[in-house]
């Protein structure tokens, strides 16, 4: 298991829930001082990262890119999956095939969260879900030969009001019917709509393919209500062994938040890629 920070470029809008606002390379310099194994890019376009000063940030740090994110791709520019216009959803589309083969460079995902977009007033939810897939399904057609993932994930009611849990993740996933199309469940969103961590992470065990992690409230874990030593003997029993990503919000600033997430999750990262070990 590795641990990840989400952070963004220095002018991310705050609809990017982000500790760091940096210039990619510093934002990687300070994750790795705090002992993360990774960031996730928090995007608005592919053409915001410098490739190869990163890569060379990523080499001199031995930090990984695991995911690239696009929520604000849908919060900032309103582009999204199930827009009426198809001209939008083609321009979200365009977005995200960026993301993918940027993702390719660094072999890491991209996730569609927020970007699928809403159930718009006085439309059928058959609608939204229709025009959704044939988005998911041209971006799956650029993602799978480069590799490269397409993660879903479920995002809470008061953000948008079209799969906002698990089971209806995996739905969307099911239907879809490309291999490359995984869950990707966030434990602050989880918390709001799942009835049950367990239940939800032992239903999706076999699409997992990352994980973000928050406290109730949106802080650093530790820092609201949420048993995280319960949430992560459900990902040992289901055997999740992939990034456990920490997207919370800079409170009381972004120094702090990304030292206390660091400092609780390491250690039980720690414990838990030591019992793995000992049960091989
Ligand atoms: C939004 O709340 C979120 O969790 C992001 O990762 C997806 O846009
Ligand atoms: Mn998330």
């Amino acid at each position: 298991m590795k641990l990840g920070l989400a952070v963004s470029t220095a002018d991310a809008l705050p609809s990017a829930f982000v500790v760091f606002r940096d210039e990619l390379g510093r934002a990687v310099e300070r994750s790795a001082a705090l002992g993360y194994n990774g960031v996730e890019l928090a995007l608005l376009d592919a053409g915001q990262v410098d490739t190869p000063r990163l890569k060379e940030r990523l080499r001199a740090t031995g930090l990984d890119v695991p995911c690239i994110s696009s929520g604000q791709v849908f919060a900032a520019d309103r582009l999204y999956f199930t827009h009426p216009d198809a001209a939008v959803r083609q321009a979200a589309v365009q977005r995200i095939v960026g993301m993918i083969r940027l993702a390719a460079e660094f072999g890491a995902k991209v996730n569609t969260g927020r970007v699928r977009g809403v159930i718009h007033e006085g439309e059928a939810a058959a609608v939204a879900v229709e025009r959704c897939l044939e988005c998911l399904r041209a971006c799956a057609d650029v993602a799978e030969p480069l590799g490269v993932e397409l993660i879903v994930e479920p995002v809470n009611r008061y953000e948008v009001n079209f799969v906002n849990n698990c089971a209806e993740g995996l739905e969307l996933i099911h239907r879809c019917g490309r291999k490359c199309v995984r869950l990707m469940p966030d434990v602050f969103h989880m918390n709001i709509e799942d009835n049950s961590f367990r239940q939800s992470f032992e239903a999706g065990a076999p699409y997992i393919s990352y994980v973000h992690v928050a406290d109730s409230n949106r802080l650093a874990p530790g820092w609201g209500h949420l048993d995280f030593r319960e949430i992560f003997s459900v990902l040992e029993d289901i055997g999740y062994d992939g990034w456990v990503t920490a997207e919370i919000l800079p409170k009381p600033d972004p120094e702090a938040a990304a030292a206390q997430a660091a400092r609780f999750l390491l250690p039980l990262i720690e414990e838990y890629s030591r019992r793995m070990a000992t049960a091989r």
